[in-house]
């Protein structure tokens, strides 16, 4: 089947399995993330994906844009019930999951994650590319995963020169045996998670996390908040927030964006 046969609803909602309780296909949508957030009626582990979005968002009012069938670009809306302190959690429990899938159907890629939860992929001769990013977004009780994945993206289609696609790094994936394998690791982890009432240690998912972070360990740039902090990143702390020792000072960063100055030796 080729990379780009539209996704079939019926076919991903039994793939799914009763885990996700509702699973919808569009062909074309603004933002899938816009959509289930303003979704009042979206069950708790609503599922959607688009083929193409006309208006994706990434963090900090970025855009995120593949063309139509090119990747998998989709949300999940959860209604956690665990304690509002461990929500801090979820865009990394999101990364971790997105990484895990993507190890299991294409086991001779090399992948890591740069905080918070950037996908970044081994490029032979070169600097590791973004495959993937995620958006979280909360409106009230719910919380929206958004993922957007390059699957086939061929490299004059690419949104940016740093990224990259399972494809350019050599892996033909079905999207939607791809599809499938991210919601039961997406499931696995929230359950985890939520199982352990929001407590990333005892989850097993902190230190998940700190096994696939290429940012941890490396000599880092971080843009946060209008100021800019150089220092090495030593570790992530309860609430998911990135630690970064400068000059001997630690710093938990929430929210920024990280540039690897120098790569942990992994
Ligand atoms: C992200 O933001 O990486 C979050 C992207 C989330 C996209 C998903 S798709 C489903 C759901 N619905 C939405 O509307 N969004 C979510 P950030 O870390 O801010 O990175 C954004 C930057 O990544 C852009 O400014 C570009 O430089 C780059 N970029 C855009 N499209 C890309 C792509 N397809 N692949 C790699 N990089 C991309």
């Amino acid at each position: 089947m080729g990379s780009r046969d539209p996704l079939d609803q019926a076919d991903l909602t039994r793939r799914a399995g009763e885990r996700w309780a509702r699973v919808q296909v569009v062909a074309e949508t603004g933002s899938t993330n816009a959509d289930l957030l303003h979704d009042e009626t979206a069950p708790d582990r609503s599922v959607l994906v688009a083929e193409v979005q006309t208006a994706g968002r990434g963090r900090f009012d970025r855009t995120w844009t593949s063309p139509s069938g090119a990747g998998l670009t989709l949300s999940v809306l959860v209604r956690p019930t665990v304690l509002m302190s461990g929500w801090g959690w979820l865009p990394l429990l999101a990364g971790v999951a997105v990484a895990e899938a993507v190890s299991e159907v294409a086991p001779q890629l090399e992948v890591a994650l740069k905080w918070p939860n950037d996908l970044l992929l081994a490029r032979a001769g070169g600097l590791p590319g973004k495959a993937a990013g995620i958006l979280v977004q909360s409106a009230e009780d719910a919380v929206v995963i958004g993922i957007g994945l390059n699957v086939s993206t061929s490299a004059d289609e690419l949104a940016v020169p740093g990224a990259t696609s399972l494809a350019l790094c050599g892996a033909e994936v079905d999207r939607a045996d791809l599809a499938e394998v991210l919601l039961r690791r997406l499931d696995a982890r929230y359950a985890q998670w939520a199982d352990c009432n929001g407590d990333a240690e005892a989850a097993g998912l902190a230190m998940a996390y700190r096994e696939l972070c290429a940012t941890i360990g490396s000599d880092v740039s971080v843009a946060t908040g209008g100021t800019e902090l150089v220092g090495s990143a030593v570790d992530v702390d309860p609430a998911g927030r990135l630690v970064v020792d400068v000059e001997g000072e630690l710093h938990a960063v929430a929210a920024g964006d990280v540039h690897h100055i120098r790569a942990a030796g992994r």
